[in-house]
């Protein structure tokens, strides 16, 4: 049989598809790793046998010996190939086997085998009609053995019958018209060491061109930070479980696994690895963090750079060490910058009341880069001011408690009288326990005391009286003696008397008539001596008295004798002049100048330049009659019900007096059920009131007392208060109507302080205005300060102040004077100008007090004229001598009313203004504030140098934001103050 149809260009028609060399491995040999590697990534082939690349004779079998026969042939390359080739077409029962030599099996359970064929078309062969076939037979026989030489058809299992998709017909070789098959099929499931291949021809035109024979694995990959190895695909078409390898300086985070599919690609990764602490991902491989650098978390992705005040010097850092003097609390997360323990607290204010202090500070200027401040005290009990400490022991109640206070004040109960007490306030944060340095603290040294009330009981006799003391009342059966010293009036240097006395009571004689005394006690305790207490002035009369036995009469003269404290309060005693009973003192409102005067002569009549306080009167009834008509009630008709006081409801309604026109008229009523001491505060107000008498002052009317209810009746303001009035309405006002109801205010005050009245509340809110837009000072009430104000807050002294409108001397040592009143009048008009918006915004008052002591003070409203922002300020100057007198403020007012032209120019709110002051200030992040602050030129400077969280910008200083290249003093400024306000304002800024 000749092969005419087989020719060397046969190969044109086969494609190189695999890189490997031929190679049949013994079945004991280990492939080497790198014959893995021609087709990488997604799936990779190892041939078992490639008859293409075989160099000499194949060596399989054939028999019969006229069935398959092995040609060499040459390829395009003139390299000799191995073909087998059978063409018996015209014979009959065809049994022609071609087996393989060995093939060991490797580590594949499934292999793959390619076989590429040329088939002769029987229709084109002319009489093999009956004898010719188009299809040929393949099998396999696993065996463990590699040199068998038989083996009966019988035992070859069957893989299929191969067909061609295309058979020839032409035998024009210069046509080229021979198609090559390609088939695949495969053999699954395979557990011996090796096989071999037959090929059965039963009649058929074939050349068999090439067999290879392969299997599938998965190549090695590395998915989520683990290594996963080749793998070699399943026997059947399951799914192989891979567990991958975490790469160096890697954790297992969820355990890594993939899925090998049976076509070799890598299915379904789960699980992932992590790289370590120290190191970042990179390209598949974990990289060590650089320095300056660090990461701490497995779950962190990237090293981000140190923290401020920490610095890493190596690679592979997991944290950051913080600068010497610095420190991370164990809670503190590694990406917090490093803190320090806190400065001391400062500006203390102490209040004692008796044997209880309350203690108010200030935060500690430096908080140490943290939020967690806490405070400490330590309680001291000093024989003489400072000296000679002992520990206080227990006994002593501290509220809310002693250690860890969260907020700057504490209250101290169940000191005992008479005592100096020394309280160390320590400021502590999360890292003060990690620090060597010394405490942080402020001393407060205080001395208890408690009450003594001094009574007049007699004044029998022109040389004498009769002093009764009561108390101090916790400690009565404490109190060693008491010890009066007095002497005449301004004559102090020259003689004074000792006298002492175990007994409650004590008559002095031996006084000259007619002469004014001061007299001063003070109480000796088991628990030490007290200071004496306030002077008691008392004139003796020029003839013998009819003894007091009313004890109502009985005129308490002072209280307290107290350890150096403030807590005095004056009574008068009775004096005669001209039969009438109108004794009584200029009261005083300023603490420092606490000193009682005793003063001959008349009241005062309504008109007088100095104002009398009801107070000064023994009796407060009497203070009510001498300023206030009693009006009938019968001339009131009470229209309808306007608001609600502090004693009750406020009306307006209508008086008519007798040969007067009908008036409109505000209405106070005291509520029934009222104490004494109510009525008396009630009334109170109209015995102030009734001594002014000026247009921009609220004129009382008059007052119903006979009977019920007490009423006070007073001029009608048609616009009621000012501060809800401007806010009704917002934006309607000239400047020069604005300015004009700040004249009149201005005026009013000018009066009152010409009269030596100090306001104290003066605020909008207590302001009236009437229909003709005149504005009139109010509120004068008596039960101040200050009760009936909502927006009065307690103070570390016990009163109660308007925060937001009180100058900070008033509030710290509650040194209320007319430039306290001046101050907060600077607050009026920025009330006015911004048609009622709240002082300060929402920030805390103690925030305010924080912010006026740092020097912080309102901006200039919207459309504010600068000359009234530039008068608002001096207002606000701290030094209260600096403040303009009421009188000039009037000046300077009537002066832009004459020339409206000065108000012109408007004060820039924009340049003036740092938003972070304002309670809409919620920034998130660095971009966010900075922007805010219009420094956002900045936001790269900041990104660079890693201060990527705000958290991180709050502690920034000046050196720090030259180092990362803000050197413009003016934006250092800036930006440092508002991170100050941030640091102010924490609750605001979302971190
Ligand atoms: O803001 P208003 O309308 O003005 O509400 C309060 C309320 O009574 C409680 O004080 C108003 N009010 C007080 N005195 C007068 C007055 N003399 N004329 C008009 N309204 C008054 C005040």
């Amino acid at each position: 049989m000749s092969f005419w149809w087989i020719y060397p260009s046969l190969l044109t028609f086969c494609t190189l598809f695999y890189c490997q060399a031929l190679r049949t491995y013994p079945s004991n040999e280990v492939l080497p790793s790198d014959a893995l590697h021609p087709c990488v990534l997604t799936s990779c082939t190892v041939t078992l046998l490639d008859s293409m690349s075989a160099a000499g004779d194949l060596g399989w079998v054939a028999y019969p010996s006229e069935g398959w026969e092995e040609i060499s042939v040459m390829d395009e390359r003139n390299t000799p190939m191995r073909t087998y080739q059978v063409c018996n077409v015209l014979e009959v029962n065809q049994n022609n086997w071609l087996r393989t030599s060995w093939i060991p099996r490797g580590e594949a359970q499934r292999v793959y085998i390619e076989i590429k064929f040329t088939l002769r078309d029987c229709n084109s062969l002319p009489g093999v009609s009956g004898t010719c076939k188009e299809t040929f037979n393949m099998y396999y026989y696993e065996s463990n053995n590699s040199n068998l030489w038989h083996i009966h058809e019988n035992q070859f299992i069957k893989i299929d019958t191969i067909a061609a998709d295309e058979s020839f017909t032409q035998v024009d070789v210069g046509d080229r018209v021979m198609k090559l098959n390609t088939e695949i099929r495969d053999i699954s499931n395979l557990y011996k060491k090796g096989f071999y291949l037959a090929f059965q021809d039963v009649g058929a035109c074939i050349a068999l061109v090439s067999v290879r024979v392969f299997y599938k694995k998965c190549p090695t990959t590395i998915r989520n930070l683990a290594r996963f190895p080749d793998t070699v695909t399943g026997g059947d078409s399951a799914l192989v479980e891979v567990k991958g390898t975490c790469v160096n300086n890697s954790e297992e985070f969820d355990v890594p696994k993939m899925y090998c599919s049976a076509d070799g690609g890598w299915l379904v990764p789960i699980g992932r690895c992590s790289c370590k602490p120290g190191f970042e991902e990179k390209r598949n491989v974990c990289q060590p963090c650089r320095p300056g650098y660090y990461k701490a978390l497995l779950t962190d992705l990237y090293c981000t750079k140190c923290p401020p005040h920490s610095f890493s010097l190596q690679d592979s850092s997991a944290e950051c060490t913080c600068e010497r003097g610095f420190y991370r609390a164990k809670s503190d997360p590694k990406s917090m910058a490093c803190t320090r323990p806190p400065s001391a607290p400062s500006n203390p204010i102490s209040t004692v009341n008796e044997t209880s202090v309350i203690m108010e500070w200030s935060p500690p200027e430096d908080s140490g880069g943290r939020m967690d401040i806490t405070y400490n005290i330590h309680c001291r009990r000093c024989l003489l001011e400072g000296q000679k400490c002992s520990p206080c022991g227990s006994g002593i109640h501290y509220i809310p408690r002693q250690f860890g206070l969260p907020h700057p004040r504490v209250l101290i109960t169940d000191l005992l009288p008479y005592t100096n007490y020394t309280f160390d306030i320590e400021a502590l944060n999360g890292v003060s326990e990690l620090s060597s340095g010394p405490k942080q603290f402020i001393s407060v040294n205080i001395t208890t005391s408690q009450v003594v009330n001094v009574i007049l009981k007699e004044r029998k006799s022109k040389d004498s009286v009769t002093l009764a003391f009561q108390g101090p009342e916790k400690t009565n059966d404490a109190v060693v003696e008491y010890e009066v010293i007095y002497y005449e009036k301004n004559h102090k240097d020259q003689n004074y008397t000792i006298l002492k006395t175990r007994s409650t009571s004590m008559t002095v004689d031996g006084l000259k008539p007619g002469t004014t005394y001061i007299f001063r006690v003070r109480a000796h305790t088991i628990g030490g001596q007290g200071v004496y207490g306030g002077e008691i002035e008392l004139e003796t009369s020029t003839e013998d008295m009819i003894a007091i036995t009313d004890p109502n009469q009985i005129t308490i003269l002072a209280i307290s004798v107290a350890g150096g404290v403030i807590l005095l309060i004056f009574l008068v005693t009775c004096f005669f002049v001209s039969g009438r009973h109108c004794g009584y003192i200029k009261a005083k409102q300023d603490p420092d100048e606490d000193k009682m005067h005793f003063q001959h002569g008349r009241v005062k009549l309504p008109g007088s330049r100095t104002y009398i306080h009801p107070h000064t009167y023994e009796d407060p009834n009497q203070a009510v009659r001498d300023f206030a008509k009693e009006i009938d009630a019968s001339n009131i008709r009470i229209e309808r019900v306007i608001g609600a006081g502090e004693f009750g409801e406020v009306c307006s309604g209508w008086l008519k007096l007798p040969s007067k026109r009908e008036i409109c008229v505000a209405i106070k009523s005291l509520k029934v059920g009222y104490a004494e001491r109510q009525r008396r505060d009630f009334l109170g107000e109209a015995s102030i009131m009734g001594q002014f008498d000026h247009p921009n002052i609220i004129r009382l009317e008059g007052v119903v007392t006979k009977c019920k209810p007490v009423m006070i009746i007073t001029e009608y303001m048609e616009n009621g208060s000012l501060d809800s009035f401007l806010k009704k309405h917002d934006g309607q006002f000239t400047v020069i109507q604005l300015v004009g109801m700040l004249r009149g205010i201005a005026s009013g005050m000018k009066y009152l302080s010409d009269m030596n009245y100090v306001h104290r509340d003066l605020a909008a809110r207590n302001i009236l205005v009437n229909s003709n837009l005149v504005c009139k000072v109010s509120d004068f009430g008596l039960s101040r300060v200050l009760e009936d104000d909502p927006e009065a807050a307690y103070t570390t002294r016990g009163g109660k102040i308007p925060i937001r409108w009180t100058a900070p001397e008033a509030i710290a040592y509650r040194k209320f004077t007319s430039a306290s009143d001046v101050w907060s009048y600077g607050i009026v008009m920025w009330e006015v100008i911004s048609y009622g918006e709240r002082p300060y915004w929402e920030m805390s008052n103690q925030d305010v007090i924080k912010a006026i002591d740092e020097g912080y003070r309102l901006p200039p409203p919207m459309d504010c004229p600068l000359v009234l922002h530039q008068l608002m300020l001096d207002c606000w100057q701290k030094c209260r001598s600096d403040r303009p007198k009421f009188g000039q403020i009037v000046n300077i007012l009537d002066k832009f009313i004459r020339n409206p032209s000065s108000l012109s120019e408007l004060a820039n709110s924009s340049t003036w203004q740092d938003p972070s002051m304002q309670d809409s200030f919620t920034v998130t992040s660095v971009e966010e504030w900075l922007e805010a602050i219009k420094m956002s030129q900045y936001m790269e400077h900041f990104t660079m140098a890693g201060y990527v969280t705000l958290d991180s910008v709050l502690y920034l200083s000046n050196s720090e934001l030259s180092k990362i290249g803000i050197s413009l003093a003016g934006h250092q400024k800036k930006i440092l103050s508002s991170i100050q306000n941030l640091q102010a304002l924490g609750t605001h800024v979302q971190i």
